[in-house]
């Protein structure tokens, strides 16, 4: 699944735009972003359209726009 640009590693769980914006729509799955093991600060994107927080260590497409 790719990842979408936001992230929230700059403050821990506020997501934001790679260029800083605040998140204007999310779609997050439920009990999503859970931050496991305190590490996942990057967002990818399943199947179902639905968010999930993840490590960012897997590099892979981003969108940038959608
Ligand atoms: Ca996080
Ligand atoms: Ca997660």
């Amino acid at each position: 699944m790719p990842f979408l640009g936001i992230n929230d590693i700059q403050t821990e769980g506020t997501f934001k735009h790679l260029n800083g914006e605040a998140l204007g729509y999310s779609n997050w799955a439920s009990n999503e972003p859970n931050n496991s093991e305190g590490i996942e600060d990057c967002v990818e994107v399943h199947s179902s359209g639905k968010w999930n927080d993840r490590s960012c260590e897997e590099k892979r497409l981003i969108i940038c726009e959608y």
